[in-house]
């Protein structure tokens, strides 16, 4: 079935998605938010402090849900009546697509449900007006939800891409993985055989094998291609299946099109030799600013270019 890819408000999204219980989320959210300020902001100086302790204690309180799920504060599901296969953390590389979100949302979360997954959301959104660097967003969220919870899988998801089938699960097995066989703006095919961008999926130890994800793409195109020859560079295989279960729409939208990575031809060249010097190995950033949200936790952050 098609999905429905209007606009609609997230207080709307977060009815469909907590029932009777929105009230109940709204507060303890709210209250958690309030409680993470106070241990992130220093008191006397106003300046953000490290994340180096346990965050995840302030989680609280878990809400049981109708469904046989626990919801934490920040957009964190767990299974009560089974362990799950997967941990998975899904990172959305973020900015601005704000009505985008409650969209994608209201359709993942009840499929990791029916999927008996453990999940949790993170916006991972770059808070400046650089070009946009998909990848490097990607380590940050990576970095920083291992700070939250072991993580044992991770789906790097675009905001704009709705599965289309519930069956097409995002657990880490047979990884790395593409998750898409076909898209609606491509008439449900891929452009081309070795694309490895949209929704992926790794696991924590494919992240590590690869040294991350390069850091050098500023703007629009490249990164993923950079990824798929990081990966096979390491001698993995991706595993994509084929067939409508694997079907993405895209959402709409009338942004103008992003400006483009104009070196990203030059970069690609070289990405072998960059693999172990471009990566977790050497990334920088600001301790960013977290926010816990009813449907996700909010990792903002202000990323520059570094030197190799
Ligand atoms: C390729 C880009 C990829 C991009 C893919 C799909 O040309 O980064 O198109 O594009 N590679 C380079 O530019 C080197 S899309 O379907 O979004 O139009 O992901």
């Amino acid at each position: 079935m098609k999905p429905d890819l209007n606009v609609i408000p997230i207080a709307h999204t977060e009815e469909i998605v907590f029932g009777h219980l929105v009230g109940e989320v709204r507060t303890a959210v709210k209250v958690a938010n309030e409680m993470l300020r106070k241990k992130l902001v220093d008191d006397k100086t106003g300046n953000k402090t490290d994340t180096d302790w346990h965050f995840n204690e302030l989680l609280k309180p878990e809400i049981k849900t109708n469904d046989s799920y626990r919801y934490l504060p920040g957009g964190h599901w767990k299974p009560i009546n089974c362990s799950p296969k997967w941990k998975v953390a899904i990172l959305i590389p973020f900015r601005d697509r704000f009505f985008h979100l409650p969209i994608l949302l209201r359709y993942l979360i009840p499929m990791l449900k029916k999927q008996l997954l453990q999940f949790s959301f993170f916006v991972i959104e770059q808070a400046n007006k650089n070009l946009f660097n998909r990848a490097m967003l990607m380590n940050v969220g990576f970095l920083e939800s291992l700070k939250i919870f072991d993580y044992d899988c991770f789906v790097i998801h675009d905001v704009d891409h709705v599965p289309l089938d519930d069956r097409n699960y995002y657990g880490c097995t047979d990884m790395p993985r593409h998750f898409m066989s076909g898209v609606d703006k491509w008439k449900y095919k891929l452009l081309y055989k070795n694309f490895f961008g949209a929704v992926t999926g790794l696991t924590k130890e494919n992240i590590r094998s690869i040294n991350g994800f390069p850091n050098v793409y500023w703007g629009w195109g490249g990164e993923d291609d950079d990824i798929w020859k990081r990966v096979k560079d390491v001698g993995l295989n991706i595993t994509r299946y084929e067939g409508p279960v694997y079907h993405y729409d895209v959402i709409r939208h009338h942004h103008k099109s992003a400006p483009l990575a104009k070196d990203r031809f030059e970069l690609l060249r070289r990405s072998h030799d960059r693999l172990k010097k471009d990566g977790l190995s050497n990334i920088v950033y600001p301790i960013p600013v977290y926010e816990l949200h009813t449907l996700y936790t909010n990792i903002s952050v202000d990323i520059n270019r570094i030197k190799i």
